[in-house]
């Protein structure tokens, strides 16, 4: 396959938790004008909106897609549009028309346009109760439990078989719990690890949908963004795995994260009114074998749990003292 290089490129779901600081990330290596943002409906923020091109666009209607492909000359696309785990399982067809019917509309026009790669972002919600837990290897057992896991194994090896049928440059990502402090997750098991900080900063206290022994891996954003950077430029002859990476930064239980708070924040206190998003916690990995990406294109994270809390809560507390948050 021959290495084309990536200059217009687009971001959908670009208003969310990732893509919003993802394509800020990109416009920055790229340029601004190369960085088209797009979204379905949610008002873009300010500083998405002034430093380059938003368009509306729904991933599920190939029409309005192809539209700004033509127009901005787009030959890359970051597809991190998708509907999570919990909001999958309370609206399952909703969750299969975006992130199945959304996924093969990105991958015909990736092929229809010739384009240079395309990035799809798989999640730790691809594994189930079969899977070891521990340390999950990257090749093993993938029968998830949820719709999101299902649209999210089906992503996967579409993304394997464009690969090998029409030479499509696809890479992905299994992101574990991703942890952030501009915008908040919509929908996921794993927004808890996030949910937290804003609670302990604003009422110094927290109600958590998941027990206190819950174990789920863990990444904060920088990390985040540096991994989905450094795959798609990560040289194409050294790569054995294309749309499903393992990646890993940190495992902690909500117990843990909530001492780490309290060396920052004395008085926070979390209490625990598990709901059903402790079934699907308990049907994933506590902790990720990453080995293979780490040989492949070689990746390491920077943080962990304890520079991970400090920052976030540096970050919030600005936020929140300049009226921001
Ligand atoms: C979710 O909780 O649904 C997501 C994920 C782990 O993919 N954050």
């Amino acid at each position: 396959m021959s290495h084309k290089n990536m200059k217009n490129i687009l971001v959908t779901g670009a208003v969310g938790q990732i893509g919003s600081e993802l394509t800020l990330a990109l416009r920055e290596k790229f340029g601004n004008d190369n960085v088209l943002a797009t979204g379905r409906k949610t008002k873009p923020s300010d500083v998405l909106l002034n430093s380059g091109p938003f368009e509306f666009i729904d991933i599920a209607n190939q029409d309005t897609i192809e539209k700004v492909v033509k127009e901005y000359d787009i030959d890359t696309i970051y597809n991190m549009a998708a509907i999570l785990s919990a909001v999958g399982e309370k609206n399952p067809q909703l969750c299969w028309n975006v992130n199945i019917n959304g996924l093969y509309n990105i991958f015909d026009l990736a092929i229809k346009y010739d384009m240079a790669r395309v990035f799809v972002p798989s999640s730790i919600a691809v594994f189930g109760p079969q899977t070891p837990r521990i340390n999950t290897p990257q090749d093993t057992i993938l029968k998830p439990t949820t719709m999101y896991g299902v649209s999210k194994v089906a992503g996967e090896l579409l993304g394997d078989y464009y690969f090998k049928k029409f030479d499509i440059d696809v890479r992905g990502l299994r992101y574990p719990g991703i942890i952030s402090s501009e915008t908040l997750p919509g929908g996921g098991t794993t927004d808890y690890a996030v949910e937290i900080f804003y609670e302990a900063i604003k009422n110094k206290r927290y109600t958590c949908f998941v027990n206190e022994k819950t174990i789920l891996p863990m990444m904060y954003m920088p990390d985040c963004i540096k991994a989905s950077i450094d795959i798609m430029d990560a040289d194409i002859t050294k790569l054995q795995h294309h749309s499903d990476f393992n990646i890993s930064a940190m495992s902690f239980s909500v117990g843990e994260l909530v001492k780490e708070i309290k060396k920052h924040i004395p008085e926070f206190e979390c209490k625990y009114k598990p709901d059903f998003r402790q079934d699907i916690a308990d049907s994933w990995p506590q902790s990720i074998d990453d080995s293979i990406a780490r040989n492949e294109w070689n990746w390491k994270p920077r943080y962990d749990l304890t520079e991970m809390t400090k920052d976030m809560i540096e970050k919030l507390s600005k936020r929140y003292d300049e009226g921001t948050m």
